[in-house]
């Protein structure tokens, strides 16, 4: 056979293979969703303690979104706003779950959803339409776990994944060992030593290299760095030596150890892109599910992980990717359902609008080909927490956080007060209304759950949890 009767089979198959699905073009995803993450963690973003040359790296190989925030700030919502690409409000998955068991407050929580309904074509489940190949890896803690009935039907192979490893109804790592072996988690081994960090890249590194000619989206949803704060002995004794060298805003060698874990662990991925040839055909973002526990790691924002300010929400957010240029910055605000339409959109496939109904594609961002629609961002959080249940909007520069108890009003500039120091509803009412008036009208438009008076309401025992 000649070489040009060979050339002419090979395109026929690839032809072929393209119609199917099976395109050797589309690019392969890697998603990096880290927990309880905030921008002060970072190197690069003010932390001189920390280490994170692999993630500084990241995210100078594409774009930064300085404005990026996630969809809630705690867990289960942001994550499955991500995966949805719908705000919590509409899918009613808006508290971490199993949530606080708080029955004597002054609001009753509405009934609200701890799993992500299957009607809904989550993004794996559209990737995996298109061939891709799928890998859950980390923690899922979208389980329904005070239904073990319903549980069985909401483990991340039953969302579009073709594999999971170590996802199960935790919100942190429960198993034995917790971080360290033994884990006891879905699909993930251990031997005596063994971080979970570690081994959970073990996982990610190995499904990169059983990938052939078919597109990949590898979701690495870290456990790290929520508590329980462990980290890998030499490390540790590596930051407690380090902080005896000077003065440092953050001190706490134990989470510097599990930062630089996290950091080692995105540099192997990358690297073993790099060694398979397919690191400039893969898309690769890097975002937290909510802020920070303790806002000494939230880079000058007010608050943190629980609440309702900038340190609850606002998230490291990088994307790189092919026709992504080189150390790029964009200030629009852009928020977790985002990514569902802007990765179909990279990959150079119909969007899915009935689908990811809250998200913009930011391509014409990343390419810099133009702007987005402009429009304004929604949390609605019915719930109690280190926060009042509240509901906010950012529109341009300002935000107003709605209290839901007692209907207090803060309105802030973001660009002038980023730290939300000053609250302008007095100086500026009439903006204040406008904020509210939209805030109403979009908890309208999206079935927002509404609060309501609680008559088990027990001042003397509000402000208490209990155990389900
Ligand atoms: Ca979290």
């Amino acid at each position: 056979m000649n070489m040009k009767k060979i050339e002419y089979i090979v395109g026929v198959l690839l032809l072929g293979l393209n119609f199917v699905g099976f395109s050797m073009e589309k690019p392969n995803v890697v998603f990096f969703l880290v927990d309880d993450f905030s921008w002060g963690a970072l190197s690069s973003h003010g932390s001189n303690f920390h280490e994170t040359p692999n993630i500084d790296k990241l995210a100078r190989s594409g774009m930064t979104f300085t404005n990026g925030y996630a969809a809630c700030t705690v867990c289960s919502p942001s994550r499955a706003a991500i995966l949805t690409g719908c705000y919590p409000a509409r899918t009613h998955l808006t508290d971490w779950i199993a949530g606080h068991r708080k029955p004597f407050e002054k609001l009753k929580v509405p009934d609200w959803n701890m799993k992500i309904d299957h009607e809904r074509v989550v993004l794996p489940e559209a990737l995996k339409e298109l061939g891709y190949s799928t890998s859950f890896i980390g923690k899922w803690h979208l389980l329904p776990h005070r239904d073990k009935d319903l549980m069985k039907d909401h483990f991340p192979e039953s969302h579009g994944f073709d594999q999971n490893i170590g996802g199960r109804e935790w919100g942190q790592p429960k198993g034995r060992g917790k971080y360290m072996h033994p884990f006891d988690m879905p699909n993930v081994t251990s031997k005596e030593g063994d971080y979970l960090t570690d081994r959970l890249t073990d996982y990610a590194v190995e499904f990169i290299d059983q990938q052939e000619n078919n597109p990949f989206f590898l979701y690495f949803s870290y456990y790290t760095v929520h508590g329980p704060l462990m980290a890998k002995p030499e490390l540790i004794a590596k930051y407690k030596a380090k902080s005896k060298t000077g003065k440092f805003k953050h001190t706490n060698p134990v989470y510097a150890a599990m930062v630089q874990s996290l950091d080692e662990s995105v540099g192997r991925v990358l690297d073993k892109l790099e060694e398979v040839g397919k690191a400039n055909n893969t898309i690769v973002i890097f975002t937290g599910d909510n802020g920070a526990v303790g806002n000494n790691y939230c880079a000058g924002l007010r608050g943190a992980k629980g609440y309702s300010f900038e340190g609850g929400v606002r998230e490291p957010f990088f994307i790189r990717g092919p026709g992504i240029p080189v150390d790029s910055f964009s200030e629009v605000p852009v928020i977790a359902m985002d990514f569902y339409p802007t990765i179909l959109d990279l990959i150079g496939v119909p969007l899915k609008p009935d689908q990811h109904k809250d998200g913009l594609s930011l391509k014409p961002l990343l390419q810099q080909t133009g702007g987005i629609e402009h429009r304004s961002l929604f949390w609605h959080y019915p719930h109690y927490h280190k926060t009042m249940p509240y509901g906010a909007i950012r529109q341009g520069n300002y935000k107003l956080i709605e209290f839901f108890e007692n209907g207090a009003l803060e309105l802030y500039d973001l660009e002038k007060d980023p730290s939300e120091k000053n609250n302008l509803t007095k100086k500026m009412p009439e903006k204040s209304d406008e904020l509210l008036g939209n805030l109403e009208k979009w908890r309208l438009t999206v079935g927002a759950q509404k609060m309501s008076e609680n008559p088990n309401y027990d001042p003397s025992k509000a402000g208490k949890g209990l155990k389900w």
